[in-house]
């Protein structure tokens, strides 16, 4: 099922009881719910710590997957078709499409749901764009809590596409467990994710569109890369994921069973190795830190035109302290 995000604002209007409901209706896999929740994050909805309260003992059972590579490589197509397979094993999975380069839901969004039809009626399954609406801060911790929203609503699976490709691309990989990179053949795109640092961030390389032309040379620039990049950490190699490279041709589903069972071995090494809570736990870490620092700037935003800003710019005019000194004093008032 589909839910948009562009309904129901005058939510934020309501009080603490809506809230509460709200909460609840989501946590029993109501949709709507569900969505309204997810608005609520991508508008910085004053009432997020209410809702953030209410879900935080009910989170932290799903998979989170994050399918990541360059435009057109089939991000969208090999999530339909997980989707499909997740679904045929009775999970219920979410969908969040994430656009870390633009403030609206672009284009490629609308062509996903197109791709995504095939769900659209299927209750187990919630698909969800989210833009960052250009805010401050912006998808470091709207990210994390749209996923402990469809987390909390009890979906096993959560598939995070990221439309974009480079640095936003490496920031959205952090919030999942396990980080799926696409390449395709023919465009070059090995050596370009090996350059943008793709290649560190990969629990599982697919290289899909099989059915095309150098498939099998776009693996073998990704295994002598990874052969590089072993022979750099010859250390625990015991203990060390090495991230398979799999074919794919995600427009037949071919291959897409070999992707699952690779995602669910990668979650049991997580488990085994400690690194699944070590992951989360620097996820979280890093949620903290966005909303400290989102506070904090918000504070400061409130500072134009404030009496003891004024005093200090004043004292830096007449040469009485240095703007060190003086924005010391002002982070010290803020933190104090
Ligand atoms: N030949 C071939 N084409 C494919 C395959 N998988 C996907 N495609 C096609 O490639 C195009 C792009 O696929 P998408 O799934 O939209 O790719 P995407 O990575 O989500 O694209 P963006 O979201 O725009 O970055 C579509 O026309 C798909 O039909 C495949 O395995 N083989
Ligand atoms: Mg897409």
């Amino acid at each position: 099922m589909t839910a948009d995000s562009a309904t129901d604002r005058p939510l934020d209007r309501r009080g603490a009881q809506d809230v509460a409901d709200l909460v609840e209706r989501a946590v029993a896999g109501d949709a709507r719910a569900v969505g309204r929740l997810i608005s609520l994050v991508e508008d910085a909805s004053p009432q997020l710590r209410e809702v953030m309260a209410a879900l935080a003992p009910r989170a932290g059972k799903a998979r989170v997957v994050g399918l990541t590579g360059a435009p057109g490589v089939g991000k969208s197509t090999t999530t339909a078709a997980l989707v499909t397979s997740y679904r045929a094993r009775g999970s219920r999975v979410g969908v969040l499409a994430v656009d870390p380069s633009s403030p609206f839901s672009g284009g490629a969004l609308l062509g996903d749901r197109v791709r995504m039809q095939d769900h659209a009626t299927d209750g187990g399954v919630f698909i969800r764009s989210m833009a960052s609406r250009g805010h401050l801060g912006g998808l470091a911790w709207s990210t994390p809590q749209a996923l402990r929203v469809l987390d909390a609503a009890g979906f096993d699976v959560i598939l995070v596409e990221t439309v974009g490709v480079g640095q936003a691309e490496v920031e959205i990989a952090s919030h999942a467990d396990t980080t799926v990179v696409l390449l395709a053949p023919g465009m070059g795109d090995a050596m370009q994710a090996m350059k943008a640092g793709i290649l560190e961030i990969a629990d599982i390389f697919v290289v899909n569109k099989a059915d095309r032309d150098g498939a099998d040379n776009t693996v073998r620039d990704l295994r002598n890369a990874a052969s590089l990049d072993a022979g750099a950490h010859g250390d625990r190699p015991a203990t060390r994921w090495r991230p398979p490279i799999l074919k794919t041709v995600a427009a037949r589903s071919e291959g897409i069973a070999e992707v699952v069972q690779a995602i669910d071995d990668h979650h049991a090494w997580l488990a085994e190795s400690g690194e699944l809570q070590r992951r989360r736990t620097a996820r979280a870490a890093a949620e903290i830190e966005a909303i400290a620092v989102t506070a904090l700037r918000a504070r400061l935003g409130n500072l134009h035109g404030d009496a003891a800003l004024d005093d200090l710019a004043a004292a830096v005019v007449a040469g009485t302290t240095d703007p060190y000194a003086a924005a010391d004093a002002l982070v010290a008032s803020l933190t104090g």
